[in-house]
């Protein structure tokens, strides 16, 4: 539990944390030991980080890679639901990475929101679809991003979101706690345990999960830049860490700490079944289907 008497004592990323009221969640964690926010349905008001990221002019950047069949199954559902509930009120561009641009839903979106197709290529081996996500991200930041937007979000394609994901969640640096782990004790957390992978991770703060994370696009490019060397030097020594990306994700976030962290009502398994301490779904896994969907 958050020994915290006031959120005045937060590592502040907006003028509005201070109004954050970690108090008014008795049942579960609402800061970290380097005092970050974890962020939870009831701790805030909506509208008053709405207004605030208004009057600084905050803008953001949704990336999302829909590669081979993930795009057919996944993408127009993800891209419609994002449009009734991601930080809605404030400008974002969506960025597509895919290998079929033709195949691109034409989406009617709402006003100051637009998207952009980027090519990018099939490979061959899903584990490498999804760690090369880094590399395409870190480039589009350089080239696009960084121009448009001061904020980047990361998503798995998989998921809808069904709930309010708003300017609550945007900070310098943000991680978002795994649904099946926030619960267990660290010791079954699925960090690497491979010494040889620089992923190798002994005992982390939370486990991450890399269906999102986000932050201020230089946070990000930082982020995304480490993970993807830390992926190539892996694969020069012929060693792959075991959940991938995600290991690096987990390696870098111990190394650099998030100054949010968002909880699982931000990326909810329905699996799961429903819970106290979750009050709001705001974003949900879509159902994989493993046989169709996972033949290489
Ligand atoms: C991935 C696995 C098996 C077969 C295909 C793919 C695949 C992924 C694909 O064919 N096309 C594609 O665009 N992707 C993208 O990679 C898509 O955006 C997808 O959401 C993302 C990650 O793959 P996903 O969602 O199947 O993996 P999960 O849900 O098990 O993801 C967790 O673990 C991954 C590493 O193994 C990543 O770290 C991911 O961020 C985690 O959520
Ligand atoms: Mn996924």
């Amino acid at each position: 539990k958050c020994s915290l008497k006031s959120s005045m004592m937060l590592n502040l990323d907006n003028r509005i944390d201070a109004k954050l009221d970690l108090l008014s969640r008795q049942d579960v964690q609402t800061c970290t030991s380097w005092k970050a926010p974890i962020i939870w349905q009831g701790m805030f008001d909506p509208n008053e980080y709405d207004q605030e990221h208004k009057s600084q002019g905050s803008s953001v950047a949704l990336t999302v890679f829909a590669v081979g069949r993930y795009l057919d199954v996944y993408l127009k559902d993800f891209l419609y639901s994002s449009e009734r509930h991601f930080m809605l009120g404030l400008p974002v561009t969506y960025y597509v990475f895919t290998d079929t641009p033709e195949k691109v839903p034409n989406i009617k979106l709402n006003p100051q929101r637009s998207l952009k197709i980027i090519k990018v290529e099939r490979h061959k081996r899903w584990q490498d679809i999804s760690m090369m996500r880094m590399k395409s991200i870190s480039q589009l930041i350089e080239s696009d991003i960084r121009n448009h937007s001061t904020h980047v979000f990361c998503f798995d394609v998989d998921q809808l979101f069904t709930g309010r994901f708003g300017s609550e969640a945007l900070g310098d640096s943000v991680a978002l706690l795994h649904a099946h782990y926030y619960r267990l004790p660290r010791w079954l957390f699925t960090y690497d345990q491979n010494p040889k992978s620089n992923a190798y991770l002994e005992m982390g703060d939370f486990y991450y999960h890399a269906a999102v994370f986000g932050g201020s696009w230089r946070s990000v490019k930082a982020l995304v830049d480490a993970c993807h060397r830390s992926i190539m030097e892996d694969k020069q020594n012929n060693v792959e860490a075991l959940w991938h990306d995600e290991s690096h994700l987990n390696k870098y976030f111990w190394l650099h700490k998030p100054s949010r962290v968002l909880s699982p009502e931000y990326c909810w398994d329905a699996n799961l079944g429903s819970r106290s301490d979750i009050r709001v779904r705001r974003l949900m896994w879509a159902p994989k289907y493993y046989n169709k969907l996972r033949i290489s």
